[in-house]
């Protein structure tokens, strides 16, 4: 069997720099190396309440966001989470093999609980959907920011106990975290990861922000005290921007430290926006060079290729447990 790359992003809010650097650009450079799955998760995305019409929309537009930042439909397969109908049932199967006491131990959970009132069991459940959108599709490598480690770590714990109680089911994942930019954090507050359901808008770079809004972004941006420009982990606002300018521009960091030596802030934050700017241009032409036909077209294409591996896992998954009904021979 090819080996097999899964990741998927959630339709809500805006994609931002930190989607992109830590996960989907990773995306676009495994594709050619490993047979390829992206997902529109949008299943996650309504365990926490989502206007209707407003996560249709952003269903459609983050497909177009995953074809402009450059996968290829050609080799990869892109679809959306509830085409194919396989994810929700096996999510029930592995309910019923995690343990409460290892989901309530997740990270995001217990950060995402504290700012609402009324959260739903969706939530709570999250990491057990992600671990069967994985498992369906028998995947080698999830590449991922740093802040979905431990939902894949519960991944491989759930088809190592599977494999164990029913026999060999599921390929055990490995977690792909770059080494530079699985974390990119707000600009307005270098201790948090930048995110979409920040409260701050001015701690996000969204993907289709127009130029003002990125030069006005960077320029407010909070900076540390002291003035050399260089990569320092005590100094986490100045080590942000320069890692989002090394993976923008390709630079090392020795080239980026004596390009700005005896330069200042204000210089890094006029850099870091023209370098984004450059790079987000023709990024948003091909976003909405992207036809609602060729959407409809691809779309199509992936749910029947996703259906069809993912139908054969959940059949064994099925017969490993002996949940079977009508028409199944003795
Ligand atoms: N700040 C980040 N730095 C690096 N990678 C990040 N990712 C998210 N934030 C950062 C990675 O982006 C991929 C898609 O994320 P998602 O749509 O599942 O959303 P999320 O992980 O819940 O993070 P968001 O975008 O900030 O949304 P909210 O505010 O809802 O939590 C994932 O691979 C993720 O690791």
């Amino acid at each position: 069997m090819p080996k097999r790359i899964f990741s998927g992003a959630q339709p809500t809010g805006n994609v931002h720099l930190g989607n992109y650097l830590g996960a989907l650009r990773n995306w676009v450079a495994l594709q050619h190396e490993y047979e390829s799955f992206f997902c529109i998760v949008n299943l996650h995305a309504v365990t926490i309440p989502q206007d209707p019409k407003l996560l249709a929309e952003k269903t459609r537009e983050l497909t177009r966001i995953y074809l402009a930042v450059g996968i290829d439909p050609d080799v990869s397969t892109i679809f959306v989470q509830s085409d194919v109908h396989q994810h929700a049932e096996l999510t029930w199967i592995l309910n019923c093999v995690a343990r409460m006491s290892e989901l309530e131990r997740m990270t995001q959970f217990k950060d995402k609980s504290r700012k609402s009132e009324n959260v739903s069991a969706g939530l709570f459940d999250y990491p057990v959907l992600m671990a069967s959108d994985i498992l369906l599709y028998q995947t080698d490598l999830v590449p991922v920011g740093e802040d979905q480690r431990q939902h894949l770590e519960l991944t491989r714990d759930l088809a190592i106990r599977f494999n164990r109680d029913y026999g060999d089911t599921f390929r055990v994942p490995e977690a792909y975290i770059p080494k530079v930019g699985a974390r990119i954090m707000s600009l307005s507050d270098p201790t948090k990861k930048m995110s979409k359901s920040d409260d701050d808008p001015n701690g996000c770079v969204m993907m289709l922000d127009d130029a003002d809004a990125v030069s006005r972004k960077f320029k407010r941006d909070v900076t540390d005290s002291g003035t050399e420009i260089r990569f320092d982990d005590s100094r986490p606002a100045i080590s942000n921007l320069l890692t989002i300018y090394q993976l923008l521009t390709g630079k090392t960091s020795d080239e980026i430290e004596s390009h700005f030596a005896g330069k200042g802030y204000a210089q890094l934050k006029q850099d870091l926006a023209d370098v984004t700017v450059e790079f987000l241009r023709p990024f948003q032409e091909r976003v909405n060079g992207i036809g609602t036909e060729q959407l409809n077209r691809l779309l199509g294409q992936g749910r029947e290729k996703a259906s069809k591996i993912a139908s054969t896992t959940l059949s064994n998954v099925y017969a490993a447990m002996g949940v079977v009904g009508a028409g199944t021979s003795e």
